[in-house]
Order: C-alpha cells, then sequence, then structure tokens
C-alpha cells in the first residue's frame, strides 16, 4: 500500500485560517449568526492547500509530460464539494474540531452547500465519480464541460404535482471554482464557407463565421483522496465577444446593445433537464458546439505551450474520451482545425482524430440516440458539415463497400447520414466511425450494443466495440456519507479499503458473527432514525426506523418501472385492507426521483404515487404497516442521506433497458440487499453476492424478446390476474382522487391500451412474488444480516477505481504520477 499522504494542517493552523478569512475575507466578527460565512472560510482555507497541490500537480506533469486524458461530458453532478475534500485529503477530523471550537456542529457547516447540479442523472454523476477516482489514482486528467448558470432545476411538490423552479447554485459565488481569463477562447459561429483554389490545383476552404463566442474557463479543484494529485473540471461560460455595443448604449439603444450579449450568454444558461431522450433543440446543437470547440482549443493550447508546431507527439500526449455522443462535434472540431488551420492533409487529420477519440455509449434507448438536421448543421458549422460528408463518403467508399460490395441496403443502414424527408446526421455512427474504442458500461449492455445496436460495425471493425463496466466512488458513497459504517470497516480491515475497495471482502468472514452482525445492523438503524427525522421534516410523514426501508431513487422514466412498485403497493394496500392481519413485515416505500419538464407520463406517475402515499399514510385501518414517501428534490445530496438508511434496493427496470445503473452499486455497498431485474449491472452484482443475497426476478433479456415476437397482449394479465385487474381498475376511480374520478387513469391507459410498452404485467407476479420472499427473508434477523454484510463485502468490483484502471489499460494507456515506467 502506498505510504499516506502527510496531514497538511493542524487543527491550531486550520482554525488560525478560518479565522483569518472571516476576517479579511468576510470582514465578519458576528459568527453565531452567519453559518454562511463560515463555511465560506472553511472553503477557503481547503482551497489554500488544495491550490498548491494543484501547482504541484501541473509542474510534475509538465516536467515529465504526462500523456492525459481529456474527459468530454455536457453533464457533471458534483453534489457538494466540502465534505469531499476535506475526507480526500485527511482534513475532516481537523476541520470538525476546528469548527467545533468556533461554535459550530461540522453538518450544519456542510448543509449550508450547494450541490454542484450540472447533470440529469446516472450519466452526469458517472463523470464525477470518474474525476475522483482519477485524480486518487494520479493520473493526469481534465474534464471538460459546461459552466451552466442554472444546473438541474428544483423539484417542489404542489398538491402532489411536480413544480420546477430554476436552481441557482452559484447566485451568492462558489467558492470551488476559479476563473481563468489567461485561457479564454473565441469560438465562431454561422456563417458560410469560401472555397479558394491554390495554385497547385487544390482548393483552401476558408470558414467566414457570422457570428463569434467568447467561452471564458471556470476550473473547479478535483482532489484526489490521500493522494498527490488535484486535477480540473475546466468548466466553460459562455459570453458575448464584445460585451455590448458602446456607442448604441450611449444613443440611448439599451435594449438592442444588450441583446448580442443576452443572445451568447444563453448559451450556457441552463442544463437541459433530458435524460435519455435527444433534446433536439438548436440551442443544445450549439451548447454542444461551444463546449466542444473551447476545450479543442484548450487541448491545442496545452500541447503547443510544451511542443510548439511539432505535431508528431499529439496523439501520444493526448486521449479524448466522448461521455456519450453529447460531445461528437469535438471530432469535427477537431478535424476542422488539423485541415484548415494547421494545413494537415485529410487523411493524416482522420487518422490522427482515429488515434484520439474513444466514445462510450450509455444507452440502447432509441429515443436517446441523438440526430441532428443536415440543414441544422448547414446553418450552424457549415465547414464542419462539409468535413462530416468527407468522412461519410470514406467510410462508405473505402470501408463499407469492401466488406459488402454493391450492397446499398447496408450503405443505407451504416451511413452517418440518415435519408428520409429531413436527412438527418447519426452522431451515434460519427462517433463509432471515428472512434479508436467504444464502450458500453455493464456487461450485457455492451453485448447487447455487439448483438443488438452496433452488429455491422462490430463486424467492420473486429475489436473496436468492448466493455468497461461502470463503478462508483467509495470516498463519497460510504466513507463520507456513512460515517459510523466506515468506523466499523476501519476496525476489522487492515489496508485502507476506500483505496482498495476489494479489501472489503475480508468483511465476509464475519458475515456469520453475531456481535459483527448486531453493529452492523445498529448502524443501519441509526441512519435509519436519522433518515426518519429527515422525511419527517420534508414531506410530514412520521415513519417507524423498525419498518423495512425500501428506496428506489433514480430519475423518473418508464422504464425504470417506478409504477412497476406503485403497482405493488396498491396490491399490498388492497390486501391488507382486505386482511388487516395480512403477514407482512412493515414497509416504507422511499421514493426520490425527478421527471423531465416536458415527459407527461412520468409526471403522471409522481403525481399518482404522491396520491396513493396520502390516502395510504393516512388509513388506520392498516395500522402503520405501510407508508409511502415521495422525497421532493432528489439531489446527490439527498442521495448521501438516503442510501445509508437502506435495507433495500428496487432495480427493477425492463432487461435490456438500464444499461448499467449505479444507485444499484452505491445502495449495496452500504449493506441494501437489491431486489431487481436481470438488467445491466445487477447481473454482476448478483454475480458478486451470490444468488441467496439478492432478489431476482422477471423475464430476461431473450424473454422479453420472446413476448415480442409472440405478440405482447397485456390484457392478458389483466383478464388472468385479479389483482393486476383490480389495481389498474382502482385507478379510474374517485378512491385516491376524492371527487375526481379518473385523475390517476394515465397510468392503466398506458398499461393497457397504450401497450404496456416496458412491459410491466409480464413481470408482475414474479415481482410480488420476489416481495413475498423478501418480507420472508427480513423477518429473519440474523438471515438479513448476513445478506446485508455480504452485500458490502462484495462490492470491490464496483469502485470507479477499477473502472478507470480498466479504461486505463484497454482504452487510454495513461501512466499515473511518480510510476516507475
Ligand atoms: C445512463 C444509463 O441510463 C444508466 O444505466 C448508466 O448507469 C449511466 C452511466 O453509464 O448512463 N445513460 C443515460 O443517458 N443516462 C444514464 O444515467
Amino acid at each position: 500500500m502506498a505510504t499516506a499522504i502527510k496531514k497538511p494542517l493542524t487543527t491550531a493552523q486550520f482554525k488560525k485560517k478560518v479565522l483569518q478569512h472571516l476576517n479579511f475575507t468576510s470582514s465578519q466578527d458576528d459568527l453565531a449568526q452567519n453559518p454562511t460565512a463560515v463555511l465560506k472560510a472553511v472553503c477557503l482555507t481547503v482551497n489554500e492547500v488544495v491550490y498548491e497541490k494543484l501547482t504541484e500537480t501541473n509542474k510534475y506533469h509538465k516536467e515529465h509530460k504526462s500523456r492525459s486524458i481529456n474527459y468530454l461530458s455536457l453533464e457533471y453532478l458534483m453534489g457538494r464539494m466540502l465534505s469531499n475534500n476535506l475526507h480526500n485529503l485527511d482534513l475532516f477530523d481537523v476541520a470538525q474540531k476546528a469548527v467545533a471550537s468556533l461554535g459550530f456542529e461540522i453538518e450544519d457547516i456542510f448543509e449550508e452547500g450547494h450541490d454542484l447540479a450540472l447533470g440529469n442523472g446516472g450519466l452526469g454523476r458517472l463523470a464525477a465519480c470518474f474525476l475522483d477516482s482519477l485524480a486518487t489514482m494520479d493520473f493526469n486528467a481534465v474534464g471538460y464541460g459546461i459552466h451552466y448558470e442554472h444546473g438541474l432545476f428544483k423539484q417542489q411538490f404542489h398538491q402532489g404535482r411536480q413544480i420546477e423552479t430554476p436552481d441557482e447554485w452559484r447566485e451568492y459565488g462558489n467558492p470551488w471554482e476559479v476563473c481563468r481569463p489567461e485561457a479564454v477562447q473565441y469560438i465562431p459561429l454561422f456563417g458560410h464557407v469560401e472555397s479558394i483554389a491554390n495554385n497547385d490545383g487544390s482548393v483552401k476552404k476558408v470558414w467566414h463565421s457570422g457570428q463569434t463566442i467568447k467561452g471564458v474557463p471556470w476550473d473547479v479543484p478535483i482532489v484526489g483522496y490521500n493522494s498527490k494529485t488535484v486535477n480540473v473540471l475546466r468548466l466553460w461560460e459562455s459570453r458575448a465577444s464584445s460585451h455590448f455595443d458602446w456607442d448604441q448604449f450611449n444613443s440611448g439603444a439599451y435594449q438592442d446593445a444588450h441583446s448580442a450579449q443576452n443572445h451568447a450568454e444563453t448559451i450556457s444558461k441552463v442544463l437541459y433537464p433530458n435524460d435519455e431522450t435527444d433534446a433536439g433543440k438548436e440551442l443544445r446543437f450549439i451548447q454542444q458546439y461551444f463546449f466542444c470547440a473551447c476545450s479543442i482549443k484548450d487541448i491545442i493550447k496545452r500541447y503547443q505551450e510544451q511542443f510548439g508546431d511539432d505535431w508528431s507527439q499529439f496523439s501520444k500526449q493526448v486521449v479524448i474520451q466522448l461521455n456519450d455522443t453529447h460531445p461528437t462535434i469535438a471530432i469535427l472540431e477537431l478535424m476542422r482545425t488539423l485541415i484548415d488551420e494547421y494545413d494537415f492533409a485529410w487523411n493524416d487529420a482522420f487518422a490522427m482524430c482515429r488515434e484520439i477519440f474513444a466514445y462510450t455509449n450509455h444507452t440502447l434507448l432509441p429515443e436517446a440516440l441523438e440526430k441532428w438536421s443536415v440543414a441544422l448543421f448547414d446553418r450552424v458549422l457549415p465547414r464542419h458539415l462539409e468535413i462530416l460528408f468527407s468522412i461519410n463518403e470514406f467510410f462508405l467508399n473505402e470501408e463499407v463497400a469492401k466488406l459488402w460490395p454493391n450492397d446499398h441496403q447496408m450503405r443505407g443502414r451504416l451511413s452517418i447520414i440518415e435519408e428520409g424527408p429531413e436527412k438527418m446526421v447519426r452522431m451515434a455512427h460519427l462517433c463509432v466511425v471515428t472512434s479508436f474504442k467504444v464502450n458500453g458500461v455493464a456487461q450485457i449492455h455492451s453485448d447487447l450494443v455487439k448483438s443488438d445496436l452496433f452488429p455491422e460495425f462490430n463486424q467492420l471493425y473486429p475489436n473496436k466495440l468492448t466493455n468497461v463496466t461502470n463503478g462508483v466512488t467509495p470516498r463519497r458513497w460510504l466513507k463520507a456519507c456513512n460515517p459510523e459504517l466506515s468506523k466499523l470497516l476501519d476496525s476489522k480491515v487492515k489496508t485502507d479499503w476506500a483505496k482498495n475497495l476489494s479489501s472489503l471482502s475480508t468483511v465476509a468472514k464475519f458475515a456469520d458473527d453475531e456481535k459483527f452482525q448486531q453493529e452492523f445492523m445498529s448502524i443501519k438503524h441509526n441512519n435509519k432514525v436519522k433518515l426518519a427525522e429527515e422525511i419527517l421534516a420534508s414531506t410530514g410523514v412520521v415513519v417507524s426506523p423498525d419498518a423495512i426501508f425500501d428506496v428506489q431513487i433514480k430519475r423518473l422514466h418508464e422504464y425504470k418501472r417506478q409504477h412497476l412498485s406503485f403497482l405493488h403497493i396498491l396490491a399490498l394496500y388492497r390486501r391488507l385492507l382486505a386482511d388487516p392481519d395480512y403477514d407482512m413485515h412493515p414497509r416504507v416505500y422511499i421514493f426520490g426521483a425527478k421527471a423531465a419538464p416536458g415527459y407527461y407520463l412520468a409526471k403522471e406517475i409522481i403525481y399518482a404515487i404522491n396520491k396513493v402515499a396520502d390516502k395510504i399514510n393516512n388509513d388506520d385501518r392498516i395500522n402503520g404497516k405501510l407508508k409511502v414517501v415521495f422525497m421532493p428534490n432528489y439531489r446527490v445530496t439527498l442521495a448521501e442521506k438516503i442510501i445509508p438508511a437502506a435495507d433495500v434496493s428496487e432495480q427493477i427496470s425492463t432487461a435490456g433497458k438500464e444499461a448499467s445503473g449505479t444507485g444499484n452499486m452505491k445502495l449495496a455497498l452500504n449493506g441494501a440487499v437489491t431486489i431487481g431485474t436481470l438488467d445491466g449491472a445487477n447481473v454482476e452484482i448478483a454475480e458478486e453476492v451470490g444468488d441467496d443475497n439478492i432478489f431476482i426476478f422477471g423475464n430476461t433479456v431473450d424473454d422479453i424478446k420472446a413476448l415480442a415476437a409472440n405478440g405482447y397482449n397485456p390484457y392478458d394479465y389483466y383478464n388472468n390476474d385479479e389483482e393486476i385487474k383490480a389495481c389498474l381498475d382502482w385507478l379510474h376511480t374517485d378512491y385516491f382522487t376524492p371527487g375526481k374520478p379518473g385523475e390517476l387513469s394515465a397510468i392503466a391507459h398506458s398499461l393497457l391500451d397504450g401497450g404496456d410498452p416496458y412491459r410491466l404485467l409480464a413481470d408482475f407476479a414474479d415481482y410480488a412474488k420476489a416481495n413475498t420472499a423478501l418480507d420472508q427473508a427480513y423477518k429473519d434477523k440474523t438471515r438479513w444480516a448476513r445478506m446485508a454484510i455480504i452485500n458490502t463485502a462484495k462490492m470491490g468490483k464496483f469502485t470507479s477505481d477499477r473502472s478507470i484502471q480498466d479504461y486505463v489499460d484497454n482504452i487510454w494507456k495513461l501512466t499515473p504520477m511518480n510510476s516507475k515506467n
């Protein structure tokens, strides 16, 4: 094991610096009134250590000319930073004591912080976990993204319905970021392309743009855990390049003077609140290009600072990972730059791109596979469209035609351009053609990418498609969020498990140890007590920590099937009404989910859960055996409170639809037992924990395919299962919405006349059966404790450190700082 890094500050030094910052940076003397000022002073104190390490990190990589990974992502769900940074710098106890001596609990100081919610869901959180691991493992990495003024909307419930309000995460500044005016970039848009004949008969293309946007970088330091490294996440903010027209302003045309500025600033104003749907809006397209162009220019600038005009080392120094297709335009931007600005021959530029880009696919859902209209491309990025056509021509004539001569159908299927009433650019095809590796995010998903999504590409490029199973950082998702359990694990595991998660497997040998079981479960109980308080504060519902805490936290999506669990809750409620002595351990269903503002059915599902919750939670007839809570504004910070308290982890997507999932890993790591389908990473979790320690149910991917082939009819289930019929019919009454019959009908419609696209009804009976088995297991305290412990012990595979090592070994080929190689 690497030796621990020395504590950078003592408690006395830390306190002195906090007081200095309060004095000199904020001019605060009335501390008791101002935890916000204390938070800021603590962050600034931490930053003193962080920036020194950042300077050292940069110096090292410059001197050693380290190859870098450049992670391009439209989303980063960082959450709050303070607690994580304190843990990673080994300053947690120091800060806790220093802050206590000033009269504050450190937890109250954390509560003053805002989440950096610059992402939607799993894809954005994965990017955040990867940055943590890259810094922890001392790799030279830069994350590139957008400095959204508003991150993901805040969610409130008004009479059960989701209301969205803007996220103001940096209204009063963000202590973790620093502006870098020295690295500003200027980005052209619109305009036309001129062809100029050279003397040798070749043609030089010149793009005359119609507008220029200024890209201003903000750097957020990423602190490694017990490592030497601080990397950066560089986020681009858009501004007007000439600010506003001063003459116009002086002549009184105030509005006009501001309009160019407003237009430019709109680009980085908001995060599109969609997850796994193609937003399909011009502004989103411009966002994508803006951030890709800024990032490519920045990567080239960094390279040239070291290597000048010698391009021979570029592909040895730089690898770029595209987090989904969202940053695909980076490929065209690099091609354009090399050809138009550095006079590369087309073949050389293309070969270079094929050495530099790799692409991660995060979903098979057709609605998430991005397409942009050729007409839009032509208007906004005319030169890039020309380059895109040239790549497609090369690909179809030199590669597709060689393997499938004269096969026009195949050409049409694989072409980067989709023909039709409106010609569209298939961004995923561009990625696959131009990247040197394409990976899925869990084994089953990667297999489906090969067999179902891109089978022809897999034939054409036999070793290109691969798998890297996702992971999560154990620093945030165990050490920081579950301190009591962490301490217990520390007492049993010799090595630093937070850096070597496989070492947790040692704990498996205590799975049957009565004392350890008691300790483990009493920590779970304490966490449940805390969560029960939070639930009371945020929803007004009283829940008992002795009940099973059954958790489903993730974006709201039909394929994730929150409504399967909802239907089962209705069934349990019905059973309890029919027989108040119905044998079940009390259960609290805890939901957390945001629905995309334009996703009608998702919002109806939230409403229905809230309405049913109202009824059930206030029904004395069922003796509190069932409770349902929908916690508002699900986000990283709330996940950190829910996950340590979960007994059951609901991972119930339709098989083949959830690419991986990462909440499943976090919950199991904290000792929750999964009830789930054989989908995404559930499959690998089941392999690790063994069949006895997970509740698997439902149709497999092959079964689901067979259902479709045999002509799926949801009415077969409705007519043959009395419970399904009764529950669906219930939704048409006014039982849950007094005086308003039919208010919850949308769900029933989608499951019956809507064809039940996600095969809920086909899985219902087996899900109910698995739940009964789970209930039985929970009643056996020893058995359940054993299952919970085994789940924690066997999560070693799912650290994001392992994912990063897989990327490094199979794709990025990096060497860490201070390695002997
Ligand atoms: C997602 C998938 O839906 C998740 O299954 C996956 O865990 C995540 C990270 O790979 O990516 N794809 C997506 O568009 N949003 C996601 O959360």
